[in-house]
């Protein structure tokens, strides 16, 4: 990577960028939310368009000089509509929290009724959560998982004829089986609420066709396009044409003033790179290397939330080994591998410290980790939980872990 200029004005901030490339180059990233993105996104999202204001929408800028960024967002939107088969498509979120955030200014007066998920059985903070603008603002109820991880369906439809929410939202950052999308929508349909599904974790295996798509039943699909999608950190709005209007309003002037149009031209490459063949076969992988992962560590003894997964991530169940998530995350960082803690069901830990943690396999098949390398990795982490006071075996972990990070190299 060449910080050649960065190295002369700033070499405090060049060195660590220097040293987080050889970080996320000698460790297992298994944060299921993170991935690493090709050469051409990172170009594009390193580019002059920094330097352009661009607020408003193609065409309709408030700025002149946008002539370049006019044929770049559009490339952006025509590929985000055709990859996942909506009407319109706003790529300027800077987030996927921000694009949930419009939706709820597009639908909703404050004080208006949500159904979600709640936060500790797999939802998001921009769901509901009482501390983000979401739960402080609108009158959330939450629906959870039953005790084999998955959504009742039936309980859902119940909250949702009890509450008469206004939106519906599925889709989760914690949630390990496939979403029945059409059910939701039928939901929605019976008490008049709107449906949103927020796709993040899951888009790049909607991409490929590995996950039923929300396309024909969500009125809005929000995204963030970083995850299993292999974009840049940003998100999307995806609506039905009748709501185009509204949601574009909500962006801007709504909640953001300039779009950042070099993350939304590395959005176009990432959306270009998920349309090929190739990204079809990766998709495939995520799933092959999260199951022979999630195998592995059932093999091991070690619990996970709903048994095996059904997509991209699942969820360390800590409890029967008397550890918490945020011990054996830390402990997972000394053998080399990035988790993150999160809760379980009914976890009896506080969020801060928890029972569980999430594991996800998007960046390591990126790498090109197979599922022989996954069940090297289950063996390492079982190993790390059940020997995590024995500092020479931490060592020895930590040796497996790096011969797994030489065998797949990443950025060289
Ligand atoms: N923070 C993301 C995740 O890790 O799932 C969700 O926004």
């Amino acid at each position: 990577m060449n910080l050649e200029h960065i190295k002369q004005t700033d070499p405090v901030v060049a060195e660590q960028i220097e040293l987080e490339l050889k970080r996320q180059q000698d460790t297992i990233e298994l944060i299921a939310s993170e991935n690493c993105t090709s050469l051409a996104v990172m170009e594009a999202s390193g580019s002059v368009l920094t330097n352009k204001y661009a607020e408003g929408k193609p065409h309709k800028r408030y700025y002149n000089g946008c002539e370049h960024i006019d044929v770049i967002e559009e490339i952006c939107q025509k590929r985000a509509c055709e990859l996942f088969g909506m009407d319109h498509a706003n790529v300027q979120p800077h987030s996927g929290a921000q694009a949930n955030m419009a939706v709820f200014m597009a639908t909703m007066k404050p004080g208006d009724r949500v159904l979600s998920m709640d936060l500790s059985n797999g939802g998001h903070l921009s769901h509901g959560s009482p501390v983000n603008f979401s739960g402080l603002y609108f009158d959330v109820k939450s629906y959870g998982i039953n005790e084999y991880g998955e959504i009742d369906y039936d309980d859902v439809r119940r909250m949702a004829l009890e509450h008469k929410p206004k939106l519906i939202i599925c889709g989760a950052s914690n949630y390990s089986k496939i979403i029945d999308f059409k059910r939701f929508r039928e939901i929605a349909d019976e008490v008049g609420a709107l449906l949103l599904a927020d796709i993040a974790h899951i888009a790049g295996l909607v991409a490929a066709g590995l996950h039923p798509s929300p396309a024909p039943y969500a009125h809005f699909v929000t995204t963030t396009t970083h995850k299993s999608l292999r974009g840049p950190r940003g998100g999307i709005i995806m609506c039905k044409e009748e709501f185009a209007q509204a949601i574009d309003k909500a962006v801007f002037p709504g909640m953001q003033g300039g779009p950042l149009e070099h993350i939304i031209a590395a959005k176009a490459v990432a959306l270009l790179e998920a349309s090929k063949p190739e990204f079809k076969e990766y998709a495939a992988q995520i799933i092959k290397n999260a199951k022979a992962l999630a195998q592995g560590l059932m093999d091991e003894g070690l619990d996970i939330v709903g048994g095996m997964t059904e997509n991209h991530l699942m969820t360390l169940d800590l409890r029967k080994t008397g550890k918490t998530g945020k011990d054996m995350a830390n402990v997972l960082e000394v053998v080399g591998i990035t988790a993150n803690k999160n809760t379980v069901p009914n976890d009896p830990q506080s969020p801060f410290v928890t029972s569980g943690i999430r594991l996800g396999t998007p960046a390591v098949t990126t790498r090109g980790f197979k599922e022989e390398d996954m069940t090297e990795v289950a063996k390492i982490i079982a190993g790390a939980i059940y020997a995590s006071d024995n500092e020479q075996g931490l060592k020895n972990l930590r040796e497996r872990s790096l011969k797994l990070c030489q065998k797949h190299p990443l950025y060289v």
